[in-house]
């Protein structure tokens, strides 16, 4: 009984979160849709189509005239998928730390990883792998409660029907009988996805060819949101999605967006390329992760299966020693805000949802101390997160006649240093007071 009442009162609740607009479609509101990206802080982005079998750019190699585009398909050929075991993704994606991941279901080049019905351009009818690739990770992600993030390329440089070819060549300029055939295929690609796997995410790209009137980006939005209320979409929607996207650039300042996310590469490609030896340090990533924190976004970090389906071992090392920090340092990442603002403290910081905890992330070897200026809080405690070591401090510069914040001095025993990056939680006696 205790039980139903608790249900019922529970879907009351959620009912007060929902309504309608235009009487037709349920919108969830955004604040509501958008929790659990805020909280999540790390996605895993995956780059896995037919580039991999020559190790070249993604779709842009052929449109930028870089090999001839029969023999970009002739990668198809090669794309066996053989070694391909979503459960071992699924695992090193959780293990990284991140709350989801989002697969190139489609990339700009038209090779569908799923088991589309409206092209043949697809993976099951044209490549050795001969299955829908997308389905069961999917399947895995869920599984091990990640959220799944579906990418999905607009354009289509491959389709007939749509205007863009190559850099060097257009199919054609205005001819509505073709663009509202690659519209109809456009959005009938879009509501398959949206059936078969009801992404929790939508992760757009290429909006940029065409104008949201275009691509009819309200009717895009709205098919997603009523087969799935809680999905959100990312901004490139031409101003029908929900967050921001900066690619390979991280914010100096914080953004003035509320959601936002750094999608960035490992080494310096987006798909596997045996010849990209350019790979950023678990340390590296870890600082600019911790930059993403601070100014309170997300970092989606980007691997490139090879097209056996094997994870390049570096990528591997990547996540395993980004996943032993995140694991280390949860308290600090998770369901936190961004940090102070510049100058109060020399490296990241994050701010806990009641503003009564401060998180410091120290950059290296302090050599003993840290200084925090600009708070006008008195210190309860200071202990390094998931050391548990308590620190003392010193107040300086705060003679009793003065109304303005000290200087606080932490000191740091080189013993509680972690690898990678120490973090220092600082328990305010209040909720946060900046000068
Ligand atoms: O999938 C990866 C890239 O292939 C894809 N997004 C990531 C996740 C991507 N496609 N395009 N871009 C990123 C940026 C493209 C920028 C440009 Fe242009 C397109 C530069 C020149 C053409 C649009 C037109 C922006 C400037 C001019």
């Amino acid at each position: 009984m205790k039980k139903l009442i608790f249900v019922l009162l529970f879907s009351l609740l959620s009912l007060g979160f929902t309504f309608k607009t235009s009487g037709q479609e349920p919108v969830i509101q955004k604040e509501k849709r958008m929790e659990w990206f805020k909280d999540a802080r790390l996605g895993i982005f995956i780059h896995w189509g037919i580039y991999s079998v020559n190790g070249i750019d993604e779709s842009w190699s052929f449109y930028n005239g870089y090999i001839s585009y029969d023999d970009y398909m002739k990668q198809l050929n090669g794309f066996t998928a053989q070694a391909y075991k979503p459960e071992a993704w699924a695992s090193l994606i959780k293990e990284s730390g991140a709350k989801y991941a989002v697969i190139t279901s489609k990339h700009h080049d038209g090779v569908a990883l799923w088991d589309t019905k409206l092209s043949d351009l697809n993976v099951v009818n044209k490549s050795p792998a001969s299955r829908d690739l997308v389905a069961p990770l999917v399947k895995e992600l869920r599984r091990n409660s990640l959220k799944v993030g579906i990418y999905y390329s607009l354009l289509d440089w491959s389709n007939s029907d749509y205007p863009n070819f190559t850099k060097a060549s257009k199919r054609y300029e205005n001819d509505s009988l073709k663009w509202d055939r690659f519209t109809a295929f456009n959005h009938g690609q879009i509501g398959e996805l949206s059936k078969n796997f009801r992404p929790d995410l939508w992760w757009f790209d290429g909006d940029w060819e065409q104008s949201a009137e275009k691509w009819k980006a309200p009717e895009i939005r709205k098919m997603i949101l009523s087969e799935n209320p809680s999905a959100i979409i990312n901004s490139r929607l031409q101003g029908y999605g929900d967050y921001a996207t900066p690619e390979q650039g991280l914010p100096s300042v914080k953004p003035a967006e509320k959601y936002w996310e750094l999608c960035m590469t490992i080494n310096d490609s987006w798909g596997y390329q045996q010849n990209d030896k350019d790979f950023k340090s678990p340390g590296q990533i870890i600082k600019i992760f911790s930059g993403c924190l601070s100014k309170g976004g997300n970092m989606l970090l980007d691997i490139g299966p090879r097209a056996d389906g094997s994870i390049p071992d570096e990528e591997i090392a990547v996540l395993k020693t980004l996943g032993k920090w995140t694991k280390k340092h949860s308290e600090a990442v998770y369901g936190t805000e961004g940090g102070l603002p510049a100058g109060y403290f020399y490296g990241p910081s994050t701010l806990s949802k009641d503003s009564t905890m401060l998180y410091l992330f120290v950059q290296g070897d302090p050599k003993g101390e840290v200084m925090l200026q600009g708070v006008k809080n008195k210190i309860n405690r200071i202990y390094v997160v998931g050391n548990g070591t308590k620190l003392t401090w010193k107040e300086y510069l705060k003679p009793y006649w003065s109304n303005n914040a000290g200087l606080y001095f932490i000191n740091i025993p080189d013993a509680v240093l972690d690898d990678n990056m120490t973090v220092l939680a600082v328990i305010l006696d209040g909720k946060l007071k900046l000068q």
